[in-house]
């Protein structure tokens, strides 16, 4: 019989160059060791190999045309990775590090991830390396449409559902929601994180980060303590490290540091997120700004400098492996008590190793960033209805999920042996509703 270790190697032989999508299915088979031993029949009945398969990679042109009339090609994609426990889910992202590695790795991510969020939807992701920045309104357009042009054909609100990632946000949501609808004649809810005034969710904006927060409070509750005057670095600006700011703040933190892809700002008498929001939500400007408003606080080029910080809190909420082994070992010196991702994968292998090492609270993205896409299945929920719930009704659902999600987590580590260890008890908690699922319809 092959071993689990069998099937990774496998894995990357079908998989070459793949790193970050190699990364995610090592990160989570190293957790599903104890799980083979317990239940050989997932390795005697294949479901690994199968698991580890996307259904579908899409993968196509689109071409758009710029201000000056000046054509251009980029590539776009969509991996519908798993839709044993609903449809498939997932965000798209546009940025210039989009490749088919990328967007696996998150497809297969976000198979675990909706998994543990309680919520019948299955893991997808895609996207485009088409980078937003820059670029005018209309031209977004332009990409918007044509990136749709392809992609209606493989999405609907009970085949897969799309929402938004990093450089997708609610004005492409708009743009795409508007061509799916030219293009089909369909007023459904067929993607997530749509404006308010035509049948977005009240909270989705906000939904990732106060997730985020509420679930460092239930890891920080674990050890009676909590986020109040705790001093914690949020890193990136964009939509999940604003909300976890915001939220942070609400409870008590002290927020000091945040940054975007050029470098990261510190204020000592903690970061004014109005400011923030102002540069980055209004005016999709820079963090170096900040420093023009407020001068007693400082801009560093380089993100990676922000975890040099001591702080007790860290919340990473850019992108994957923006901490790595030397910023996690910087962390654990300053005296850091918790490293909870905001961002889908943001430690690298060997930073996830010394932050558990150290006696860090952890908490992969799959599980502490799960409630934007919780939020998502609420709006599709809501769309199917044909109503809306008001904001407060979505954040108490948000915050019950987010404590669910903790506590399956903690109680599958407990039921294995591994007391506290929120990573571990996220993936195989996962793993076993998803591999159950697929089991039950026959497709292993
Ligand atoms: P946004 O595009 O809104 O913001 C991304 C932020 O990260 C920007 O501030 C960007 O800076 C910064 N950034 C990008 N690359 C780097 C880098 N290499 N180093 C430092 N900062 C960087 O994206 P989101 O907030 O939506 O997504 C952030 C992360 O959260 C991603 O990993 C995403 O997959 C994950 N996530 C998002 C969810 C959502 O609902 N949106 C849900 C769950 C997870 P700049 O402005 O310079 O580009
Ligand atoms: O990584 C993620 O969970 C998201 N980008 C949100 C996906 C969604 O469908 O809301």
């Amino acid at each position: 019989m092959k071993l689990l270790s069998d099937v990774f190697e496998i894995v990357k032989k079908r998989n070459p160059g793949e790193n970050e999508f190699l990364q995610a299915v090592s990160e989570v088979f190293d957790s599903l060791e104890d799980v083979v031993a317990r239940y050989p029949k997932y390795l005697k009945c294949g479901l690994f190999e199968r698991l580890v398969e996307p259904d579908r990679q899409i993968i196509f042109r689109v071409p758009w045309t710029d201000e000056t009339g000046g054509f251009h090609v980029n590539r776009g994609y969509r991996v519908q990775f798993n839709d044993a426990i609903g449809p498939y889910k997932g965000g798209l992202r546009f940025s210039p590090q989009v490749n088919l590695s990328v967007i696996k790795a998150l497809g297969f991510e976000q198979t675990f991830k909706n998994s543990l969020s309680g919520l019948p939807i299955g893991g997808a992701k895609g996207g485009s390396d088409f980078d937003p920045k820059g670029k005018s309104d209309e031209e977004v357009m332009r990409f918007c449409q044509s990136f749709m042009n392809e992609l209606f054909k493989y999405i609907g609100p009970d085949e897969d559902v799309p929402a938004g990632d990093q450089g997708v946000g609610a004005r492409e949501i708009g743009y795409l929601f508007g061509q799916y609808k030219r293009l089909t004649g369909q007023y459904h809810g067929v993607l997530t994180g749509k404006g308010l005034s035509y049948s977005g969710s009240l909270a989705r904006t906000e939904a990732t980060g106060y997730g985020l927060v509420y679930f460092a409070r239930e890891m920080l509750k674990g050890i009676d303590q909590s986020l109040y005057g705790k001093k914690t670095v949020v890193s990136g600006s964009g939509n999940v490290a604003i909300y976890a700011a915001v939220k942070a703040a609400a409870l008590g933190a002290h927020v000091i540091a945040m940054s975007d892809s050029q470098g990261y700002i510190y204020d000592p008498n903690g970061i004014d997120i109005e400011t923030v929001r102002d540069i980055k939500e209004k005016r999709r400007g820079r963090i170096s700004e900040y420093v023009n408003v407020h001068p007693d606080a400082e801009y560093h080029t380089g993100s990676s400098g922000i975890w040099k910080l001591p702080c007790e809190l860290a919340m990473p909420c850019a992108t994957q492996n923006e901490v790595d082994a030397d910023s996690a070992k910087a962390l654990s010196d300053n005296g850091c008590i918790l490293l909870s991702e905001g961002s889908n994968m943001s430690c690298t292998r060997e930073a996830i190793k010394i932050i558990k090492a150290s006696g860090m609270l952890y908490s992969p993205g799959k599980a502490s960033n799960a409630g934007g896409v919780s939020v998502s299945a609420l709006e599709m929920s809501q769309n199917s209805m044909r109503y809306f719930w008001d904001f407060e009704t979505v954040d108490a659902k948000l915050e019950e999920i987010m404590k669910s999600i903790y506590k399956k987590a903690i109680d599958t580590a407990a039921d294995f042996g591994h007391q506290g260890d929120i990573e571990f008890g996220a993936n195989v908690s996962a793993f076993l509703k998803v591999a159950d699922a697929m089991m039950a319809q026959g497709s292993v």
